[in-house]
């Protein structure tokens, strides 16, 4: 509750008018300072603690090279071949980045280009092989953890898709909390404008986090390296060294904090049921570890706004349609403990906690993303403070602050399932309704 008293002290007046201030009661069931406040911190006026993003000045994703407003692969571009400029002959192509007749050996002639099929995403196990998006692993497109596939990693929603499937967002413009319809969000206060991104389709699921923790990650000793996980447009938005004893330090650690809380863990010690149902009770610190390690980022929260309101058309749920209704039904989302067919607080059990997309296609978002409202609230990447304005690409990096999670929970009432509801919690806690779903640059 630190955080939210300090906020009071900032609010602007035209935060109170727009937000409304509504301090919820943690009644989701979701941990200690995981209650969703509704739009409290949503300021007006990005005074103390708003930090805007970068937009576009932040250079080109490793490992490209910006060259003449471009973002170029100098070990493979025979136009700008070992540095900008340095063109090879016509009869020439640039291999690891030198020109030559021939490709070296393991590299592949794409076009004019050398490449690794075996992790090149435009070239994935052959010329022209468009990951759109997925990582190149080892020549196939898939994300480190749903590498293999198998449970929890290639089984999920109505076809039984792979679990790391991502769906490309357009950017533009919209409002955050903002769906002019219900109490709280019927202000216009917080424009905000976004690039494409990708979001992943699922919750990152118990198998998927599984491959995680066989890999020896999300622990002291296997921090993500300083900077891992960053937005490509937002400067010093990747991880930090100061973050690292934040994380367990063992690997026992990890799993027992997993399991702890007075929840009910979808972990399990061993493979079992619950490969497919969305991991919970995941700290912020090792949700950002998970992202940044299979590929991704922690969407910032206007990214992840922007994609459960359908951008523009600000929707009042993921799937309104029209984007003003206000129809919510358990064929919608997993919320108020309705997933085994007996709704209300009373009749809470882990048989409510269903797999991921399990609501799929009636509760998906406008691009096709599911469990955006309810399953697990989903942390993102922006701390817990008023809305940063403007917004270009913008995160809110103020330290010291609570962390910030959307979305809603299997849990909680479908209130905290609108677009426009806030919630938060401590980075180090491990919220028992809280899990996340990894965010990706665009191609
Ligand atoms: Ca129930
Ligand atoms: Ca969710």
């Amino acid at each position: 509750m630190r955080a939210r008293h300090g906020l009071r002290l900032v609010l602007p007046a035209v935060g109170l008018l727009g937000a409304g201030i509504q301090l919820a009661a943690c009644s989701d069931g979701s941990g200690s300072g995981n209650g969703a406040d509704a739009g409290t911190s949503a300021g007006g006026s990005g005074g103390a603690g708003g930090s805007g993003g970068a937009g576009g000045a932040a250079g080109c994703p490793q490992p490209l090279t910006e060259c003449d407003a471009s973002c170029v692969d100098t070990t493979a571009d025979p136009a700008n071949c070992g540095s900008c400029g340095s063109a090879c002959a016509p009869d020439e192509v640039c291999s690891a980045g030198k020109c030559a007749l021939v490709c070296d050996s393991g590299l592949t002639t794409c076009g004019k280009k050398c490449v690794d099929i075996q992790t090149d995403a435009a070239n994935c196990g052959g010329c022209g092989k468009d990951c759109q998006g997925e990582p190149c692993l080892a020549g196939a497109c898939s994300a480190q953890s749903c590498l293999g596939g198998g449970l929890g990693r290639g089984d999920c929603g109505p076809s039984k898709e792979s679990c790391c499937k991502s769906a490309l967002v357009p950017g533009g413009e919209f409002f955050r909390s903002y769906d002019g319809v219900t109490d709280n969000y019927k202000y216009k206060s917080w424009p905000a404008k976004l690039s494409d991104f990708r979001l992943d389709v699922y919750e990152v699921t118990v198998g998927r986090l599984r491959a995680f923790v066989e890999a020896g990650k999300g622990t002291q000793q296997s921090a993500p390296a300083p900077g891992a996980g960053a937005h490509p447009k937002i400067a010093d938005s990747g991880w930090s060294a100061a973050w690292d004893g934040s994380l367990p330090p063992s690997t026992s650690a990890l799993t027992q904090a997993l399991k702890q809380g007075g929840g009910w863990p979808t972990w399990t010690d061993a493979a079992a049921d619950n490969e497919r149902l969305a991991i919970n009770h995941l700290s912020w610190s090792v949700a950002f570890a998970f992202c940044a390690w299979d590929g991704g980022r922690l969407p910032t929260e206007a990214e992840w706004n922007y994609a459960a309101a359908g951008g523009g058309e600000q929707r009042v749920y993921p799937w309104s349609q029209p984007a003003s209704s206000t129809d919510i039904s358990a064929d919608h989302a997993t919320y108020d403990c309705n997933g085994d067919g007996v709704p209300g607080q009373n009749n809470c059990s882990p048989a409510d906690i269903l797999p991921v997309g399990s609501r799929s296609p009636k509760g998906d978002g406008r691009w096709g993303h599911a469990d955006l409202g309810g399953g697990e609230w989903e942390w993102v990447l922006d701390s817990h403070s008023q809305y940063p304005v403007p917004c270009n690409d913008c995160a809110n990096l103020s330290p010291g602050w609570e962390r910030v999670m959307r979305g809603g929970s299997w849990i909680g009432n479908a209130t905290y399932l609108l677009c426009s509801t806030r919630g938060t919690g401590s980075p180090g806690a491990v919220p028992y309704a809280t899990g996340v779903r990894c965010a990706r640059n665009a191609p």
